[in-house]
């Protein structure tokens, strides 16, 4: 296979990131991208320097060329585009939600299979070096059993009632935020690391600011917030600023977790420690090059992203010498790795786990979020489906 071409559908914020990831792969090339309309395609292409662009996403899918799609719309076109993307006979790249609801998504889950595209859901925390790391060290016994996973995700660029955006409004961001928009990143990440599944939540959801001051240009993800001066509409919000949910894992591991949009001074922090029976670990995505080792009879460890230092299964995650330091674009860089590299050796989802997140991971983690919503609601425990 020649050098692999990709099609991107939505560019904002985070159909940039896809762009410039793609594009740092070596085998494969950014070759068109669609938007809403002809216009804001044709400017985001000039802008990126993408040789082809459609107002509609329906014309990228009937090129041939094309050999991967990636859907970076927001949530509520999701589960059609989705859809369509793998009735085409694409591989697809999705962003998280898959869809709007976990029966849509188990559709999409079982037409992938179906029609054998290679699937992924981006999960990117996952991806980072000192994850990856601390994932093998828990494959190798070295923490013991897991007996604890706690941690937050914790954000504040919605903390003003003049932000506001998109995901606030439940016909286009799904009836969870917080939960569905970074929770769901928390729960992959820690269950990736652990090996384990949740299977059982209790959570408590609260939205913080009732009413917001929508401006009539909205803005982008992590985008500025309306002034004062310009003028607002004031609307009612009933998706969640914060959650916080305890768990059970599929051996009985006890868990919890707070997310929350509204953590002043807290930009973009995922973190959580695992608690085993001999030894802890703590990581925080805003230093993601260092992981805490922590120990009851020796001074504890601070361990830096340094390749000679790194396990096996990690080392190819990290691309630069110790002290260059990797981050968020490069965690992203290393999605498409995984992803592109299993098309490009014609690896089979049927046959094999992929070290990226697949529909199957997007789909029980529509399952959960459904799970927290009803446990806040009913002030009761939920298990998931099995
Ligand atoms: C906004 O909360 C957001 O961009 C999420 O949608 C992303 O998935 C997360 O990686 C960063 O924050």
């Amino acid at each position: 296979m020649g050098i692999l071409k990709a099609g991107i559908i939505g560019a904002g914020f985070i159909g940039s990131a896809h762009v410039e990831a793609v594009r740092r792969l070596g085998f494969a090339e950014v070759a068109a991208i669609a938007d809403s309309n002809k216009e804001s395609a044709e400017a985001k292409a000039k802008q990126f320097g993408i040789p082809v662009s459609y107002g509609d996403y329906r014309e990228m899918l009937e090129n041939p060329e094309i050999d991967v799609i990636h859907n970076c719309t927001p949530n509520h076109v999701h589960y059609q585009i989705n859809k369509e993307i793998i009735l085409a006979g694409k591989h697809v790249l999705s962003e998280k939600p898959l869809a709007m609801t976990s029966e849509e998504s188990a559709e999409l889950l079982e037409l992938a299979r179906r029609h054998r595209v290679v699937h992924g859901v981006n999960f990117v925390y996952r991806q980072y070096p000192m994850v990856q790391q601390l994932r093998a060290m828990v494959r190798e016994g070295q923490l013991g059993a897991i007996n604890l996973v706690h941690g937050s995700y914790l954000q504040d660029w919605l903390l003003y009632d003049t932000d506001y955006n998109w995901r606030m409004a439940p016909e286009i961001g799904g009836k969870s935020r917080a939960v569905a928009d970074i929770g769901s990143h928390w729960c992959d990440a820690v269950q990736y690391v652990t090996g384990k599944k949740i299977t059982k939540v209790m959570a408590d959801l609260a939205t913080v600011l009732p009413f917001r001051k929508k401006s009539s240009g909205g803005a982008a993800t992590f985008g500025a917030s309306a002034s004062e001066a310009e003028h607002a509409e004031k609307v009612a919000i009933h998706t969640e600023d914060y959650a916080s949910v305890l768990f059970h894992m599929e051996d009985g591991t006890r868990g919890v977790f707070t997310v929350s949009q509204v953590s002043a001074g807290r930009k973009n922090r995922l973190s959580f420690e695992l608690n085993g029976s001999r030894r802890s670990a703590f990581w925080n995505q805003e230093e993601p090059a260092q992981l805490w080792i922590g120990r009851r009879d020796r001074p504890n460890e601070l361990m830096a992203a340094d390749p000679a230092q790194l396990l096996p299964e990690a080392k190819p995650f990290n691309h630069y010498p110790g002290g260059h330091y990797e981050g968020w674009p490069d965690a992203e860089k290393n999605m498409m790795l995984q992803f592109y590299r299993f098309i490009r050796d014609g690896r089979d989802p049927l046959a094999e786990q992929p070290s990226f997140a697949t529909f199957e991971d997007g789909h029980r983690s529509m399952q959960l979020i459904d799970a927290i919503l009803e446990s806040s609601e009913r002030g009761a425990w939920v298990t998931l489906p099995s």
